[in-house]
């Protein structure tokens, strides 16, 4: 047979095996997918339209915001049923699929996303763009057909808390550039996104009545460039932004270490009175708040009850970790008057794994970072009712370099190639850890070498998506295999997107 010929064979393979294929693409893995062999495919037209029940015209009109460019279709945002629709519908669903499950069915005479909530229509919806062609992420009018194959997915996920880390301390990020690391990690069905807000070299976020915080500890970063800061109406849209993609903000201002920025700021902050200049290397440990002066207390509750007015979400992060000029007593007395000051805004805590030497309230979460599967603090606090969340740093961390190739990233960790990022479980993963004791996942990304959006991108693509499955998706669709292959069907998604990812030489592009 000619060469030409093939080629056209495999141009004309039946079209419903390529939408079947999308399916079994989907990232994270859903609980549950069943293809209708029989059921054909819905094909998205000139005249299709989004049907939303009125608490789900916000995500009606995403998904219409994402599928317009490409279609060049009008796809209007509609209240009323109509047939051939794209219904995004609030309803019921069995209890299972709590707030953030879905359904999803598809038949030739539509798409229905059934949810109990709007986050989970959310997350329906994030899956239906899955299951159409990659070109339709273009930001251009692209060629069709729009077509979605047959078939139903029942979905929900595995854990709470699917997060995902950005240090805009090291190097800030303006609020554009977290907006559109916001849009990529919606994709998949990241729920949390962490600023870590405040360290050594900076200070990021607007505070009534401590303004040199901002306008000095805030005009730098590693590597001297000019840093930044948001204020508090960036800060909020920003909240507003990632609270219509079901991401909720959880703010981190570092303490009592990495607190240069702010000492820097205000020469009263140190223990003699004296300002050290600003920081723009790398190093960490070498900063600590001014345990036994009463100033360093008004000046956290002035933080925290501030943070806690910028933040409508249920978690205020306070760092905790690397304290190593602080004392464990000096640790302890510091957190011993803080923790109530969190307490007292209706709060929970959350903090790096070492802060247990402090004894936060059983509502407080703590971070697990360690290298290693065995920590005596993190199993101790889960038999007491903590919660905590998962980022062991030589799987989780984003910023660890793939391979000593990698031009970016660090890698005191270790190098982190997507099997090693994909393969642990995080509900076993920390002896002694049960579980019912793990809130989640969290993929940190710290930027000491990022400064840009292109360097977000080529650390936590692909990387983050292994993290986000590992968050929802049940332990018993966990499979390499089957995950470098979805992994691989990423790829035209990110060209479409203008995503900068990194081509890892273990995946089938
Ligand atoms: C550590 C350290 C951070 C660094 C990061 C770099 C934690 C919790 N404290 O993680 O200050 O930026 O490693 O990978």
């Amino acid at each position: 047979m000619a060469i030409g010929s093939l080629a056209v064979l495999g141009q004309s393979a039946p079209a419903s095996a390529i939408e079947e294929s999308r399916m079994n693409r989907v990232i994270p893995a859903p609980v549950s997918v069943t293809p209708d062999r029989h059921g054909g495919a819905f094909e998205l037209s000139r005249d299709t339209v989004i049907s939303v029940d009125r608490g789900a015209r916000g995500v009606g009109e995403l998904l219409a915001g994402v599928l317009r460019p490409s279609t060049g279709y009008r796809l209007p945002v509609v209240t009323d049923r109509r047939q051939g629709a794209i219904t995004l519908d609030l309803g019921y669903v069995p209890a299972r699929l709590g707030t953030e499950g879905y359904e999803l069915t598809v038949n030739r005479g539509g798409v229905l996303v059934k949810a109990r909530t709007s986050a989970g229509l959310f997350a329906g919806v994030q899956t239906l763009r899955q299951l159409l062609p990659a070109k339709v992420e273009s930001r251009t009018k692209q060629r069709g057909p729009w077509t979605v194959a047959a078939g139903k997915i029942v979905d929900f996920p595995r854990f709470a808390y699917r997060g995902a880390m950005l240090d805009v301390a090291r190097h800030f990020f303006t609020p554009d550039e977290v907006k559109r690391y916001l849009d990529q990690i919606a994709l998949y069905k990241i729920n949390y996104l962490h600023l870590h807000l405040a360290d050594d070299q900076g200070w990021r976020i607007e505070i009534d009545g401590w303004p040199r915080l901002t306008e000095h500890g805030g005009s730098t970063e590693v590597g001297g460039g000019p840093g930044g800061f948001y204020t508090k109406a960036q800060f909020r849209d920003l909240v507003k932004y990632a609270a219509a993609r079901n991401i909720t903000i959880v703010p981190e201002i570092d303490m009592p270490g990495h607190t240069n920025a702010a000492l820097a700021s205000y020469a009263e902050l140190n223990c003699d009175g004296v300002a050290p200049p600003l920081y723009t290397g790398i190093e960490v440990g070498f900063s600590s708040l001014c345990i036994d002066k009463e100033i360093t207390y008004r000046f956290v509750q002035d933080v925290i009850t501030e943070l806690a007015e910028l933040t409508p979400g249920p978690y205020l992060h306070l760092g905790g970790d690397e304290a190593h000029v602080t004392t464990d007593p000096d640790f302890i007395k510091f957190f011993d008057r803080v923790f109530p000051m969190i307490e007292a805004t209706g709060k929970k805590v959350a903090g790096w794994h070492e802060f247990l030497k402090a004894t936060p309230p059983v509502s407080g979460v703590a971070q697990f970072w360690g290298t290693t599967t065995t920590s005596e603090l993190v199993a101790d606090a889960a038999a007491a009712g903590n919660k905590i969340l998962m980022s062991p740093a030589n799987k989780a961390y984003l910023d660890m370099k793939y391979d000593e190739s990698t031009p970016l990233g660090l890698s005191w960790a270790g190098f982190t190639e997507v099997d090693d990022a994909y393969d642990w479980n995080p509900g076993a993963y920390v002896e002694n850890v049960p579980e019912s004791a793990v809130l989640g996942v969290e993929a940190p990304l710290w930027s000491e070498t990022l400064e840009n959006s292109d360097h977000i991108e080529f650390m936590a693509f692909p990387r983050l998506p292994a993290i986000a499955e590992l968050g929802w998706s049940p332990w018993s669709t966990h499979d390499w295999a089957s995950f470098r292959t979805r992994l691989a069907a990423q790829g035209p998604r990110w060209e479409a997107m203008g995503v900068d990812f990194y081509r890892s030489p273990q995946i089938p592009w």
